[in-house]
């Protein structure tokens, strides 16, 4: 079968594992290895749960035996949708050991991103969180959705809830899958280091998000180069503030960063400063990351007092990306929180940008950083794909050892986000400082940027086109001073208008994420053309 993969030319293959970036190692055994090592040590705390290196390695081991139990085998993908708890690394692990691929999901996706994750990777298991308790009607049913998402897609054999509660109607407790998992964990097995590991969300632009394939060999490397450039230590403490299956708390460096240096996780269950900057003091917290908005609630409630009685003495790094914070606020940091400011500026495709140790202040505070890798290739250019004079803004475009060649499975989006050789075109606007850092200074791709979680704008615009009412429908950013940006749809009715309530509502029943649902809603006659052009949107989309 087609694996989906674009690899890379076999010369610059040849050439990254020359250099030592890929190492040939393979995430079925990055637990062992790090449990041989650092056994005792702890490596995650969270969900009540406190569980050495030696711990998870058993655990992920048992419930690895479960999975191969239930058919699970190597190169099957597994849809993981899990909250800030110790069991996701369970999870993670265990697929791993398997040669499974997981795909991550957010918790924030609903039925509509669930049902084309699973469909598009062909997923045959689904893994959520626990239906919430009886008398908490606030919550959301995770296994209901999933069974329903399971009756819509053939060869997704297997609905898996995790949690304290367990099981549902119609699907599988993973303490049932823990409980008749037998003794002994399948045997080991030796993936191709150039495969791929696992299948990471795109924040997408267009209608339907792609799928990221990444392979051991180019993980790993991103991995152990942003362990070092960040330079963790075994007695680091990180702070899961964010969804941590997003790539940036997984790997930039994340908990798979820490993992490898023999550090702690700690997770928290929710971004607040309350419980972000409480875990902080309690668990002697020394680096976290956090997108803007997060960020400047942890700065408001240290100097607005509300968290200022906290002792964040332990803290030394605070990483801020996923969007643009703010030179303004990124100066706050050292003086509010006491620690040194990280800008990161990556994508789930590849490339990472950071600030390093050794910048200056003024250059962590105005700029997001530079590539991880020597052989990280940037390219500013202009519409033409002509490269701009230094210092200019233009569109990046990256290729390198982390960076991959094509999603997985979108031939015809390929050819439009890759160049012919090989670059990839990520749709910020950037210009570069002679020290070779960059600075994001817009976006050319149809997304929204809401905060860190990214908007396809085309995306929203098809589920509002399928309301009978509306004739046509442009989905823009506009600014917010916490979010930075927020999103506005702007609908074309036929007939009479429907409230902006209904159609928001009409969005969530069609299972869009939270997130996606516009802030605002306006109905016009023709599209504003300071805000989208004087071209309709869809007659753009409906010409060749
Ligand atoms: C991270 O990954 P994604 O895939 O959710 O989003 C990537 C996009 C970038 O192309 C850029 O448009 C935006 O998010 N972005 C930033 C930024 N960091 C990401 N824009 C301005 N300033 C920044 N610092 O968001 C991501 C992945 C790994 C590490 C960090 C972030």
């Amino acid at each position: 079968m087609h694996s989906g993969l674009t690899p890379w030319p076999e010369n610059d293959a040849a050439r990254y594992r020359a250099a030592g970036y890929w190492n040939g190692e393979v995430f079925s055994g990055f637990l062992a290895e790090r449990a041989r090592r650092f056994g005792p040590r702890t490596a995650v705390i969270g969900g009540g749960q406190r569980w050495t290196y030696t711990e998870l390695h058993r655990r992920a081991e048992r419930l690895a035996a479960g999975f191969a139990g239930l058919g699970i085998a190597a190169g099957d993908r597994v849809v993981v949708q899990l909250p800030n708890t110790a069991e996701v690394f369970e999870v993670v692990f265990a697929l791993f050991r398997l040669g499974a691929l997981p795909v991550y999901a957010l918790p924030a996706h609903r039925a509509a991103e669930i049902g084309h994750l699973c469909a598009a990777s062909g997923a045959v298991a689904l893994v959520v969180p626990g239906a919430p308790a009886e008398s908490d009607r606030r919550s959301f049913d995770y296994p209901a959705m999933a069974v329903r998402v399971r009756e819509e897609t053939p060869g997704l054999a297997h609905v898996l809830v995790g949690g304290p509660t367990g099981a549902a109607p119609g699907a599988t407790g993973l303490d049932a899958v823990r409980a008749a998992a037998p003794g002994i964990a399948p045997p080991g097995i030796a993936p191709d280091p150039g495969g791929t590991a696992f299948l990471q969300l795109s924040g997408g632009t267009t209608g339907l998000p792609k799928l990221i394939p990444r392979t051991h060999d180019d993980y790993l490397y991103s991995v152990r180069a942003s362990a070092e450039i960040c330079e963790l230590t075994p007695d680091d403490v990180y702070l899961g503030a964010l969804p941590v299956l997003h790539n940036f708390p997984m790997s930039s460096p994340g908990f798979l960063g820490v993992l490898h240096t023999g550090g702690a996780v700690v997770l928290a269950p929710d971004p607040s400063p309350a419980t972000c900057l409480g875990l902080v003091e309690a668990e002697r917290v020394t680096v976290t990351a956090a997108v803007p908005p997060v960020a400047l609630l942890w700065l408001d409630a240290v100097e607005s007092g509300a968290q200022a009685h906290r002792d964040l003495s332990s803290l030394r790094l605070l990483q801020v990306g996923g969007a643009k914070f703010a030179a303004e606020a990124a100066r706050r940091v050292g003086p509010v929180l006491g620690c040194r400011l990280q800008q990161v500026f990556g994508m789930a495709e590849g490339l990472v940008n950071y600030t390093r140790p050794e910048d200056d202040d003024e250059t962590v505070a105005t700029t997001q950083g530079r590539p991880i890798s020597p052989d990280d290739e940037v390219r500013v250019v202009d519409s033409a794909d002509r490269d701009v004079p230094p210092g200019a803004v233009g569109h990046l475009l990256t290729r390198g050892p982390y960076t991959i060649r094509g999603y997985y499975n979108a031939p015809e989006h390929n050819a439009a986000v890759f160049t012919a050789d090989g670059f990839y075109r990520t749709g910020d606007l950037v210009r570069r400082t002679p020290t070779g850092h960059l600075v994001v200074e817009g976006r050319a791709k149809d997304q929204i940027n809401r905060g860190g979680e990214k908007i396809a704008a085309e995306e929203v615009e098809n589920h509002l086109l399928a309301h009978p009412a509306v004739h046509d429908a442009a989905v823009v950013a506009e600014p917010d001073p916490y979010l930075g940006e927020r999103s506005r749809a702007y609908v074309i009715v036929r007939g009479p208008a429907p409230a902006a309530g209904e159609l928001r509502r009409y969005l969530r029943d069609r299972g869009l994420a939270d997130y996606k649902i516009p802030d605002r809603v306006e109905f016009t006659d023709a599209f504003p053309a300071t805000a989208v052009g004087k071209t309709s949107r869809r007659g753009l989309r409906d010409t060749p």
